[in-house]
């Protein structure tokens, strides 16, 4: 049976590559910011129309690093949502801080923002919301919260590759935005990730995380990690960027074959077009109201899966569900996040997914209505 995944990830030609990669075979040099990093950084900075931009081994990394350089306290507060990757939550957790859970809307899945204050303590330090499937968070609203308490706003961008918002891209927003590039996202470095942001000390302390807090042969700073981008990773990046504008223009006639077959069907809610902003259709998720609809989640999902069609939950369990966490969090108090995380099922979405591809999951998906 021809199976189709949840995504595929997207490839320069082999040749392209190949030519891109030949000059490290003069040079040698194969990591530790070299030239194909440095061009990289160069032309993302420009593509993202981002201040400065840090590039990293994963999108973690770029995560838990940023949340480390800036500084905050042990135990102190990050106000945050449990529909995301574990990554988000962890982190947070992982720097010795305490995520607390916001509840998200029914509309978009980003942080409700009119439950953000209510959350807000003397320790809060900072507030760290997703920019979920690619849907943006309302920047304005959060900023001006964070504004009022002197707190710092670090986005999980990692969806959001190529996104503006108001003719912006998304990375200038926050006092970080942290992308990934892994081989599942609308733009690759086969694993990779960055880090944007305008302050200088901020990117100083970074660069110390990244690189063993190395300031030159003989001084070392800082007490860092190592989470630099090698050459290949780096080379991927300056191909498939020469094609991403192509690629999102493929994936929005996937998305438009998708809404053309299931836009209007009781019980199923689809991703909203939103406001003022230009989309990558990075994912599409779909969300089935058993009742109306006469299917759940979890018999579509079989349903599809019969056919070898990999849809996937994402983004199911809740992160504060999690069983690393042993009970500490309460699903519960993000109602929201728990009823959508249970109805919700994210369909394949790729360049090059045939329409006829389309056509036959969306057959199958609305022949499970009863
Ligand atoms: N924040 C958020 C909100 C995130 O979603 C993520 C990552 C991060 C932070 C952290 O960024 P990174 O550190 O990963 O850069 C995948 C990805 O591994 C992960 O990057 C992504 N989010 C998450 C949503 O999805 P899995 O465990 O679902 O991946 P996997 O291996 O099941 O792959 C999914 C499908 O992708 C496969 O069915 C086929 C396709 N695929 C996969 C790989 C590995 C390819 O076509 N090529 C490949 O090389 O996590």
């Amino acid at each position: 049976m021809n199976q189709i995944l949840v995504t595929r990830s997207s490839m320069p030609s082999m040749e392209e590559y190949i030519e891109e990669i030949r000059d490290i075979w003069d040079t040698h040099w194969l990591t530790n910011m070299g030239t194909k990093h440095k061009q990289l950084q160069k032309e993302l900075i420009e593509y993202l129309g981002v201040g400065k931009i840090d590039l990293f081994t994963n999108g973690h990394m770029a995560l838990e690093l940023s949340l480390q350089a800036l500084g905050f306290p042990k135990g102190s507060e990050v106000i945050t949502t449990p529909f995301t990757f574990a990554s988000t939550t962890h982190a947070i957790v992982r720097n010795g801080l305490e995520p607390i859970f916001c509840d998200i809307n029914p509309i978009d899945f980003t942080i409700d923002v009119e439950k953000i204050e209510e959350l807000i303590t003397d320790r809060t330090v900072a507030i760290m919301p997703v920019h979920v499937y690619g849907n943006i968070c309302k920047i304005e609203e959060i900023q001006k919260i964070a504004n009022k308490y002197g707190l710092k706003v670090i986005y999980d961008a990692a969806h959001t590759f190529g996104v503006k918002y108001k003719q912006q891209g998304i990375g200038a927003y926050g006092d970080v935005s942290c992308f990934s590039f892994h081989a599942t996202k609308v733009f690759n470095t086969v694993e990779g990730g960055a880090a944007c942001y305008k302050d200088e000390d901020f990117g100083l302390e970074l660069y110390r995380l990244k690189n063993f807090g190395i300031r030159s042969q003989e001084k070392v700073d800082g007490v860092g990690a190592n989470a630099k981008m090698n050459e290949f990773c780096a080379a991927m990046g300056l191909c498939n960027l020469r094609h991403v504008d192509e690629e999102i223009a493929k994936r929005k006639s996937v998305v438009e074959r998708y809404v053309e077959h299931l836009s209007g069907v009781e019980g199923i809610q689809l991703n909203p077009e939103q406001k003022d902003v230009e989309p990558n259709y990075a994912y599409f998720p779909v969300i089935f109201d058993e009742k109306v609809f006469g299917a759940s989640r979890n018999e579509v999902f079989e349903a599809l899966a019969a056919h070898g069609i990999g849809a996937r939950k994402y983004f199911y369990p809740l992160t504060n569900s999690f069983d690393c966490f042993h009970g500490k969090y309460d699903s519960n108090k993000t109602p929201v996040a728990l009823h959508i995380s249970k109805r919700v099922l994210t369909l394949p979405l790729y360049a090059d997914l045939p329409m006829g591809d389309v056509d036959r999951i969306c057959e199958i998906v609305l022949k499970c209505a009863k």
